[in-house]
Parts: structure tokens; sequence; C-alpha cells
């Protein structure tokens, strides 16, 4: 299985399936735990300070010897340290968010990490693959967090069709269906964050777990359009103080200070009400909270029969 996914050779993992890069809960626990079972775990840097992140990337070390990454949100006031760090510890997979890596290609490259960015659109897609990165990520506004504009449906086969790099697809996806539903649209590889956050090995506080167990279709929101940054969360009485405060007339500053030090709040305080509940709308399927080798195991095993059933709706 898999011997031939372009995303499996690449990274010499066993299974096509990233596990976002979560600001504050893509900790070592969660990440050896996907990498030990089998995918791809990767490190939220978010904006840790470089210091941090290396304990980080030890623990990972010492507790799986599979191949994990760190996902490099471009916007950190470290940037420049944290990829030096890269560099230096030999991480095996570097993924970026929220701009382009491209001045740091040549420095990683030379030490063979794989750089793959995470893209919301075609034109970035375009560019950054002539640029020589190693795949793409092309993330729906599905997803949670700092998205684009674009779903995932009509974005992943028209990456797939600007780039010659293998695209793996996220925003959405939680299940064997899902992943069926990637490789028909022409990706190599699936990335999952919410799913993975409603997992044991997860550190998210238990009322944070609690309220995406919770979550129905229509129950996250986006925050910040009109900063030019979309966020999607969950609905809360942040994010009814935030629309209140924008229909206001509030300044971006103000906004902006409305949301400093809110995901900390959700993820490790528990406070669901203030802080910042980022989740994907995938979030109202979910139900249960499962090892993660659980979560790879059912996905994986699934899928010949959700292939199967593809099949029998034409065959
Ligand atoms: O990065 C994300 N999602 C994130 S990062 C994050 S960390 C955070 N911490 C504290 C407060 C707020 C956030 C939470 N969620 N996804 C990857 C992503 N990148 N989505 C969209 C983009 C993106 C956007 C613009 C990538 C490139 C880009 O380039 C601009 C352009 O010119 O197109």
């Amino acid at each position: 299985m898999f011997e031939n996914n372009a995303i499996c050779k690449l990274l010499k993992i066993k299974y096509p399936i990233f596990q976002g890069g979560m600001a504050w809960i893509g900790t070592a626990e969660l990440v050896s735990a996907v990498s030990n079972a089998g995918g791809l775990g990767l490190i939220g840097a978010g904006h840790m300070p470089p210091d941090i992140l290396k304990k980080e990337i030890q623990k990972c070390k010492g507790w799986t010897d599979k191949p994990f990454g760190v996902n490099i949100m471009l916007m950190s006031p470290f940037v420049k340290e944290v990829m030096q760090l890269m560099v230096d510890e030999r991480v095996p997979v570097v993924t970026t968010g929220a701009g382009n890596p491209g001045e740091y290609l040549p420095a990683l490259k030379e030490v063979g990490t794989k750089v793959i960015p995470v893209v919301a659109s075609v034109a970035l897609a375009r560019r950054l693959a002539k640029g020589g990165v190693d795949a793409v990520i092309a993330e729906g506004c599905e997803s949670g967090g700092h998205i684009g504009e674009i779903s995932t449906m009509p974005l992943i086969p028209q990456v797939v069709d600007a780039v010659d790099v293998p695209v793996i697809a996220a925003g959405g996806f939680a299940d064997s269906r899902g992943m069926a539903a990637a490789f028909s649209l022409g990706a190599s590889a699936i990335q999952m964050g919410t799913r993975f956050v409603l997992s044991k090995e997860c550190i998210a506080h238990e009322n944070y777990k609690n309220f995406v167990l919770k979550a129905k279709d229509r129950s996250t929101v986006v925050t910040g359009r009109s900063l030019g940054h979309p966020v999607r969360v969950l609905a809360n009485k942040l994010t009814r103080t935030f629309h209140e405060m924008e229909a206001a007339g509030a300044t971006p500053e103000e906004l902006e200070k409305l949301g400093e030090g809110t995901l900390h709040l959700a993820t490790h305080k528990g406070d669901v009400e203030n802080g910042s509940v980022m989740i994907g709308q995938i979030s109202g399927m979910l139900e249960d909270i499962k090892s993660v080798k659980e979560i790879i195991d059912d996905i994986i095993n699934g899928l010949p029969q959700a292939v199967a059933e593809l099949q029998s709706k034409y065959l």
C-alpha cells in the first residue's frame, strides 16, 4: 500500500497523512504519536521563540525515530532564527504558513530538509513550485485558524493542474471518504488538524476538546475578514464581541488587540468563551476522542470500502 505514493516516497513515511501544524497544541506529544503511527507529525511553531522550539524538537527526536516536521508561521517575529534552527537541527520537513518561504529555500535544501508551503491560491502555488519547493499543501477555507478564501473542492484540482510537484489536500478532511475524495481530485496526501485535536495525545485543555465535540456543521464563524486575515473559530462570546465592535466601526488596532493572547487562553486555560477556539468546519462531524493510532488506522483501513462505494455508484 502506498508504495507508489509520491508523498510517501518523498518523505519516507508509511501513510500519506499529515497532522496540521497547530500553534500551542501541535506539541511533541501529538507530533511523535502521529509520526509513530505512520503519518507525518508537525510541531506548530506559531510565535514560539527558538529556545522553546529547540526543546520541542529534541523531545520529538527522543520519542520517535520516524520523520517529523515543523510548521513555521512566516509572520512570526522569530522567523529568521527559527529557520536557522531548522538547519542546525536537520529537521526532516518544514511546512510554512502565511507567506512565501523562498528566501530560506537554499539553506534548507543544502541540509536535505524538504520544504512544503501551505498555499490558499493557485497563483502562490505556481510561484512557489517554480521556486523549487518539494510539494505544496493546498488548504481550503474549511480549515480552522488562518485561512484563505477558496474552499477545498475547487482549490485542490486547480492547484493540482497548475503545479508539477505533489499536492497535499487540507481543509475538511477527517475520514476515509475524505481521503478517497482528495485522491480523486488529484492530491497525493491529506493534512488534518481538527481530527487530531480530538485525540487522546493532543494536550489541548479538556474544555477545548468538549467544546469542539459539541460543534455542529454551522458552529464555526470567520473573524478578521475586514483586517485582511480571516480566521476560522468556534462562535462564542469573543467572536460576538469582535463582530459587534467591527460593525460599530472599531479600528483595526482595536480589533487586533481583542485577539491577543486568546488562542492560549482557550487551548491551555480552557476559557472557551473568551478564548479563540480555532477549528475547522469538519468538527461538526466528529463525535469521539480517539488515540492517534486509532484515528490513522481507521482512515487507512476504511479506504478500500470508501473506494468500493465510489465504484458502486457507477459500475
Ligand atoms: O497558517 C495557517 N493557519 C494558522 S497559523 C495559526 S497561528 C496563530 N497564532 C496566533 C494567532 C493567530 C494565528 C493559526 N492558524 N494556515 C496556513 C495558511 N497559509 N492559510 C493561508 C495561508 C496563506 C495566506 C497567504 C499562505 C500564503 C499567503 O500568502 C499571501 C499571498 O501573497 O498570497
